[in-house]
């Protein structure tokens, strides 16, 4: 048997929600690799029309869709839009979220309404709109993108933490309502990663010197390094194939071994 055959997804048909740039878009660049056919979608037209001519510089020929993961209605005409210009769906990876970054008690109840809607509701919509073609497929396979904050908590991502707390646990009931209908849905839980949305906790002090979290985050990560979008490419592939039909409800943290590590005496 050809080993490398089970990491294929040639003919299969992935979408990545907010993959314009950032974690998603190198997740489906990662997936177009392996063969997929890739659809992403965003909020804003000006990030998704960037995204389609940087996909187009990587060769890879991605449908790219305005639709808010937050509403139903956008949500399941994306869908629509998907298996009529490419085919059914084999692979959702729910990859849009935002942040917020604001003390609990200083965090307004629509501040935390808004987080958990989008990192969780959000999720938990696209999942279900996709769910009943990968039933009729006969197979699928969702990977939802949780956090270190799955496990962890930390001072002002409240919000955050209980919305990626949740999908953590939506995967696996996902898995357990729907592992018998070949649904494989799994988590990948990225440490520290270099994008847009960590931009503010790597900038650089008026100083010159390193900004103190980004320290931290270093001196807490047994590989030394904050991760790059880049780490998370094999990963997905793997629980996007064949060679996970016997992963279910699994989340595969790609951390440098930030969670395995209590941290160095100071
Ligand atoms: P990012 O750079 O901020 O990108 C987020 C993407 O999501 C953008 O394309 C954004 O595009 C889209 N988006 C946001 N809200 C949306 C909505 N309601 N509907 C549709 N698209 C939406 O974030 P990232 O760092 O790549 O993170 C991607 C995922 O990984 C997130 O779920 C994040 O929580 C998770 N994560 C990140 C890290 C990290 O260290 N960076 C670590 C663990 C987990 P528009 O604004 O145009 O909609
Ligand atoms: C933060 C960071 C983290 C990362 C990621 C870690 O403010 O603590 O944004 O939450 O985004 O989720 O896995």
């Amino acid at each position: 048997m050809d080993m490398m055959e089970k990491f294929s997804l040639q003919g299969k048909v992935a979408l990545v929600t907010g993959a314009a740039y950032g974690i998603g878009f190198a997740i489906a660049t990662a997936l177009a690799g392996a063969g997929a056919k890739i659809a992403f979608n965003c909020r804003s037209q000006s990030n998704l029309d960037k995204a389609l001519a940087d996909y187009a510089e990587k060769g890879i020929d991605a449908k790219g869709y305005i639709a808010d993961v937050t509403d139903e209605d956008q949500v399941a005409d994306l869908v629509a839009k998907i298996e009529k210009d490419l085919g059914g769906i084999d692979i959702l990876v729910n990859n849009a979220g935002i942040i917020k970054r604001i003390p609990m008690l200083e965090m307004s109840a629509e501040d935390f309404r808004q987080v958990v809607d989008i990192d969780l509701t959000g999720p938990f919509i696209c999942a279900k709109a996709v769910i009943p073609g990968m039933i009729k497929k006969g197979h699928g396979k969702i990977i939802n993108i949780c956090s270190m904050m799955s496990e962890l908590g930390r001072e002002t991502v409240s919000a955050y933490a209980a919305a990626k707390g949740g999908l953590k646990m939506l995967t696996r009931n996902i898995c357990s309502e729907y592992g018998g209908a070949n649904i494989q849905c799994n988590g990948i839980g990225p440490g520290y990663i270099a994008t847009p949305q960590t931009a503010p906790l790597r900038e650089k002090q008026p100083d010159g010197s390193r900004h103190p979290f980004d320290q931290f985050i270093v001196s807490k990560t047994p590989a030394g390094r904050w991760g790059t979008a880049e780490d998370l490419m094999g990963p997905a592939v793997f629980l996007a194939s064949e060679a996970s039909d016997f992963v279910n409800g699994h989340i595969l943290y790609v951390d440098g071994g930030i969670l395995a590590y209590i941290g160095k005496q100071p």
